[in-house]
């Protein structure tokens, strides 16, 4: 046996009477189960915080930043593609879509919170589902009712679009 040998084997028994094997399984299941639930944690993001070219119409569906939008556009309710209409609040958990600019060509990454607080404002339905997942991936989904994330009401108004970042690579 050369020193290294002797040197782990030293090392292994210490660890062997200071640690039961019920302890390493618990250890090893608790970072099992949380590393398996942190995708599923609900995401809270939502701050513009990255400019883009402006250009385009923001009242209508085809605008660029709504690729991946399910809602009425807060543009149209008496906010703006940012802002939530009065009376309304931003639900802290969002979906994110990916849409690319057609001026600049960046892909940008955009949050899309929905406002909640008062029943649907009803105008300017855009439905796009660029790269939507279905509703058991949560944070990429759009079809979903994200006001049940917010802490007044789970009435849900409009949404609006704030982009967030821009994808690299
Ligand atoms: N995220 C927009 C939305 C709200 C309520 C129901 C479906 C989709």
């Amino acid at each position: 046996m050369n020193r290294y040998d002797r040197l782990i084997e030293r090392w292994s028994r210490s660890l062997a009477k200071g640690v039961s094997r019920r302890s390493i399984v618990r250890s090893l299941g608790t970072l099992l189960v949380g590393g398996a639930a942190m995708p599923l944690l609900p995401v809270a993001r939502g701050q513009e915080s990255a400019n883009a070219p402006n250009d385009g119409d923001s009242t209508s569906c085809d605008y660029w930043r709504y690729c991946a939008i399910d809602g009425f556009l807060c543009a149209c309710c008496g906010g703006s593609v940012t802002t939530c209409p009065p009376g309304t609040e931003a639900a802290p958990i969002t979906w994110v879509g990916t849409c690319r600019h057609a001026t600049d060509g960046k892909d940008y990454i955009i949050s899309y919170n929905d406002c909640c607080g008062k029943s649907s404002c009803g105008r300017c339905s855009c439905v796009r589902n660029e790269r939507d997942r279905p509703t058991y991936v949560p944070y990429l989904s759009n079809d979903y009712n994200w006001c049940v994330g917010s802490n007044s009401n789970v009435a849900y108004h409009c949404t609006v679009s704030r982009i967030v970042g821009i994808a690299e690579g």
